[in-house]
């Protein structure tokens, strides 16, 4: 008995790290999950170590031929999608002398763009269905203002946006919309990347004195993606051992 028992479940970016916490903690909370991500291979490594229903497929969440492509597979598959969690996204580590218009629209292109897009076309099925759970990974970068990401800290405040928004405009179909703010996170991206070096110093700030993990993360995206969180909806829950008071 899980909290999400008989729902369809869309996690983006579910491959590796964070993303694959949460994949993981859906279907053990009885979620059919659907992964959908750029490295195909990793994407379906990943279903097959989760096991049970799971199931991935190829998706570029900026690209708005991959996002239709996508949804026409799920619904082909599926028929509904109950929780959408948007969780893909580049995490540069770019100096901000390095940040030209090329650089601002690679990560705007993802990580704004790719949860707009998934968004757009989950609402329609869910406003169809009468019910909805989206969750928009964020990141607590926007509430510190974190050196080296820019571009990223510019999405993740769009996140934010586009979720308030989205449980204005949902909220009479009965669909909630939620953003989760995770810390730095021991996940395979930021481990192969610069930010590995900010565990020391981020663990100086945080309440709770470990690096953040995965696992950490995915409680909460899970009760967000469950229908006993029905009443909360345009909120931003901040996870990150107590790093910023928000
Ligand atoms: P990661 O780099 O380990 O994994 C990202 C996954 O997204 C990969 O599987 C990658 O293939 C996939 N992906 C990248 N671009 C894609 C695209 N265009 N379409 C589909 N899939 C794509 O990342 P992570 O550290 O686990 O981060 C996951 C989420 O958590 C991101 O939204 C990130 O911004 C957020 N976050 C991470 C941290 C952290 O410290 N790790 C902190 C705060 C927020
Ligand atoms: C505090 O979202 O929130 C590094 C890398 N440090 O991606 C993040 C902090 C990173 C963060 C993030």
């Amino acid at each position: 008995m899980g909290k999400m028992d008989g729902r369809i479940a869309v996690v983006t970016g579910g491959a590796q790290g964070i993303g694959f916490a949460i994949a993981k903690k859906l279907a053990n909370e009885g979620a059919t999950v659907v992964i959908g991500d750029l490295d195909e291979a990793k994407a379906s490594k990943a279903a097959a170590t989760i096991g049970g229903s799971t199931t991935s497929h190829l998706l570029d969440v900026g690209d708005e031929e991959s996002v239709a492509n996508f949804y026409e597979k799920l619904m082909g598959a599926h028929g509904r999608i109950d929780a959408l969690v948007n969780n893909a996204a580049i995490v540069p580590f770019t100096n901000w002398d390095d940040v030209d218009f090329k650089e601002w629209r690679r990560i705007m292109r993802v990580d704004l763009d790719g949860t707009f897009l998934m968004c757009r076309a989950a609402q329609t099925h869910m406003r169809t269905a009468g019910y909805g759970r989206i969750v928009n990974i964020a990141s607590n970068a926007f509430l510190a203002g974190t050196p080296n990401m820019a571009a990223y800290l510019a999405a993740k405040g769009g996140v934010v946006g586009l979720t308030r928004a989205l449980a204005t405009e949902l909220g009479t179909y009965s669909i909630t919309a939620n953003a989760v703010a995770p810390g730095l996170t021991a996940s395979d991206g930021v481990l192969a990347s610069p930010h590995k070096d900010a565990f020391g110093f981020v663990e100086m700030l945080q309440a709770l004195k470990r690096p953040g993990t995965p696992d950490d993360i995915a409680p909460v995206v899970a009760f967000l993606a469950s229908e006993e969180s029905g009443w909360i909806t345009g909120q931003l829950y901040v996870a990150d051992g107590g790093h910023i008071r928000y």
